[in-house]
């Protein structure tokens, strides 16, 4: 890994990433919150509109807007209409952008630290997560991205368990059995090195080319929780559900610095309650779904196999602790993340 990554360096490079829409609205949103019109803020999601991270957005919205002053106003863009996938937070940083989700390896490309929470088998479940991220793990790391991102985090997102979905079935019990296996993941290295850690042949793909992809075989398998194989209708173009349980995804609903800055304490305190809100729907809808999707893909004649969870945690966890990830985690925070009750 490199070390001296720049913020210059990822502020660069994801320039030419941005959406054309993008770029044509450029500028034209955020108005400073002193003018007497209302301050337009608008939200990029490459999710589905039936998937709960995307539905929270109208629950952040409602939330922001319903309590007088009318002086906030929120604009959403799902299906990656307006950012690329993964190009949010550079175009936050810049002042392009107002509101996004933000993944942990969004995070690891700039804060190389917060690979640990990209590293399969670490986050043992959904409440570890919420417990780590609300305590003083999170704080400490919260800071750490608002210092070099330039983007403040205001609520943490289940995203849900990641599990492996394959176009044709396969006796899936160990990693060695993925060899070959065409696995697509989002695509930076940091997700790729995921996907190889199964012991899959990791494959760069943007989520909203996976449904095709599926479909003609240019892939032939995806991860990503359950609720989320449902809502972009992965079903359809695949035949089997691998319960791995790698990797326990999140998401970080976060504000541009310069907006973020701009606002008044009771704006802040707001916006940060509207956060709240939408993350508390997500994470309750989601949970809930979840428990009930193993059952409803059987019923849509997905085969569902339980591999040995035991040997893909022992490769994946080895994978990680043997790489330069691992050689830039803070000294004790694994023990630390593993204490949290
Ligand atoms: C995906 O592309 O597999 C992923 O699940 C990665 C997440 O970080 C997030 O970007 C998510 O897609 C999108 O929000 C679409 O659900």
């Amino acid at each position: 890994m490199n070390a001296s990554f720049s913020r210059r360096a990822w502020l660069a490079r994801s320039l030419p990433a941005l959406a054309p829409v993008a770029l044509s609205g450029m500028g034209a949103a955020w108005l400073p919150t002193t003018a007497r019109a209302a301050a337009v803020l608008r939200a990029s999601s490459p999710a589905v509109p039936d998937d709960w991270h995307a539905r929270m957005w109208t629950v952040f919205k409602e939330s922001l807007e319903a309590a007088p002053p009318a002086d906030l106003q929120v604009q959403i863009h799902l299906n990656a209409t307006l950012f690329k996938q993964g190009t949010e937070p550079a175009a936050m940083a810049r002042g392009n952008l107002e509101l996004a989700t933000v993944s942990a390896f969004d995070i690891a490309k700039v804060v190389p630290e917060f690979s640990i929470f990209t590293a399969g088998y670490v986050v043992r479940d959904p409440a570890h997560q919420q417990k780590i991220f609300d305590g003083a793990i999170g704080a400490d790391m919260f800071q750490r991205v608002s210092d070099k991102m330039d983007i403040t985090v205001l609520s943490t997102l289940y995203l849900g368990t990641r599990q492996l979905n394959l176009r044709e079935t396969r006796n899936v019990r160990t990693p060695a059995d993925l060899k070959g296996i065409k696995l697509r993941m989002p695509g930076t290295k940091e997700w790729l090195f995921l996907g190889q850690a199964l012991g899959a042949t990791a494959t760069p793909l943007a989520f909203g080319e996976v449904y095709l992809g599926l479909k003609t075989g240019t892939i032939d398998a995806q991860d990503n929780p359950l609720p989320t194989v449902r809502a972009a209708k992965f079903h359809e173009v695949t035949k089997q559900l691998v319960l791995t349980g790698h990797l326990v995804d999140g998401l970080f609903l976060a504000v541009s610095n310069k907006v973020w800055k701009s606002l008044t304490p009771a704006q802040q305190q707001r916006m940060r309650q509207a956060a709240q809100a939408a993350a508390r729907y997500n994470n309750d809808n989601r949970l809930k779904e979840e428990a009930q999707l193993v059952d409803y893909f059987r019923q849509q004649g997905l085969q569902i196999q339980t591999p040995d969870v035991p040997a893909f945690r022992a490769a994946v966890q080895q994978a990680y602790l043997q790489s330069d990830y691992a050689r830039v985690w803070p000294a004790g925070l694994l023990d630390r993340i593993n204490a949290v009750r």
